[in-house]
C-alpha cells in the first residue's frame, strides 16, 4: 500500500556543501516554513552511522510536518531509518531490486536523463520520475546534457508518472518548467545556498502556484 499521493510541488534535495555553514537540519527548518512539499536527503560524503543519525532526526521533524522524507541513493538506510522512499539514479541499486528490498509501501523515484531511460523506468514500475538536468548546474559535475524543455516536454507526452524537474532551477526559470508538464520543480542550490532558505521556498512555492494558475487560464491543449 502505498501512502497517500505525495505533494512533489517543491521538492527540497539537501547538499551539506553548499550550506554555508548551516546544518542540514537549520536549511530543512526553515524551507519547509517556506513551503517545501517534499524533502530528499541528500548525502555524498559522511559516514553509514551519520546518515543514519541525521536521518532518524530529519524524519522525525518532518513527520510531524506531514511532509515526506526520501532518501538518496541508501535503498538500506532508507529501510533503515523508516522513509517514505529512496531515490536512486542511473548508476545506483537497479529499481527491480531495490523493490524487492523495501517495505510495499516505500516510495521508489528515479533519475531520468533521457525519454528512454524516462519510460523503462515507468516500464519497470517507478512512482515518480526525477528528470534532469533541465539545465546546466555546477551543482551536479556528472549531470548529463540539459533536457531543455522540449526534452521534459517529451517525456511529459510519453510518461503519465509524476515529473520532478531538475537541475539549475530558479525563481526566474520555474513557470515554464511547471507550464511544460513538470508536477514539482526540485532544487539544490537555489534554497541550501540561498542567503535566507525560507525565503527562497517561500518565493519558488508562489511561483509555481502562479504558474499553475497561470495554465488554467489557456485554452485546453495550448501546451500539447
Ligand atoms: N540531479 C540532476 S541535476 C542535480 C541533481 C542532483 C543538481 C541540481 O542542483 P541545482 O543546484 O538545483 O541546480
Ligand atoms: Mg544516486
Amino acid at each position: 500500500m502505498k501512502h497517500h499521493p505525495i505533494d512533489y510541488s517543491l521538492y527540497l534535495v539537501t547538499d551539506r556543501r553548499l550550506a554555508k555553514g548551516r546544518t542540514t537540519l537549520d536549511i530543512i527548518r526553515a524551507a519547509v516554513q517556506g513551503g517545501v512539499t517534499c524533502v530528499q536527503l541528500r548525502e555524498k560524503t559522511c559516514s553509514t552511522r551519520e546518515f543514519i543519525t541525521e536521518a532518524l532526526t530529519i524524519r522525525e521533524f518532518l513527520q510531524a510536518r506531514g511532509i515526506p522524507l526520501i532518501i538518496n541513493d541508501r535503498v538500506d538506510v532508507a529501510q533503515a531509518v523508516g522513509a517514505d522512499g529512496v531515490h536512486l539514479g542511473q548508476s545506483d541499486m537497479p529499481l527491480g531490486l531495490a523493490r524487492a528490498l523495501v517495505d510495499d509501501s516505500m516510495l521508489i523515484g528515479i533519475s531520468v536523463e533521457s525519454l528512454e531511460e524516462a519510460a523503462q523506468a515507468e516500464a519497470e514500475g517507478a512512482d515518480y520520475l526525477g528528470v534532469g538536468p533541465i539545465y546546466p548546474t555546477p551543482t551536479k559535475t556528472d549531470a548529463a546534457t540539459p533536457l531543455g524543455l522540449q526534452g521534459l516536454r517529451a517525456i511529459r507526452h510519453t510518461v503519465s508518472l509524476p515529473l520532478v524537474g531538475i537541475g539549475g532551477l530558479n525563481l526566474q526559470n520555474t513557470a515554464p518548467v511547471i507550464q511544460h508538464g513538470a508536477d514539482g520543480i526540485a532544487v539544490v542550490s537555489a534554497i541550501v545556498a540561498a542567503a535566507d532558505p525560507e525565503q527562497a521556498a517561500q518565493e519558488l512555492r508562489r511561483e509555481i502556484i502562479r504558474a499553475r494558475a497561470g495554465m488554467d487560464l489557456l485554452p485546453t491543449g495550448f501546451f500539447s
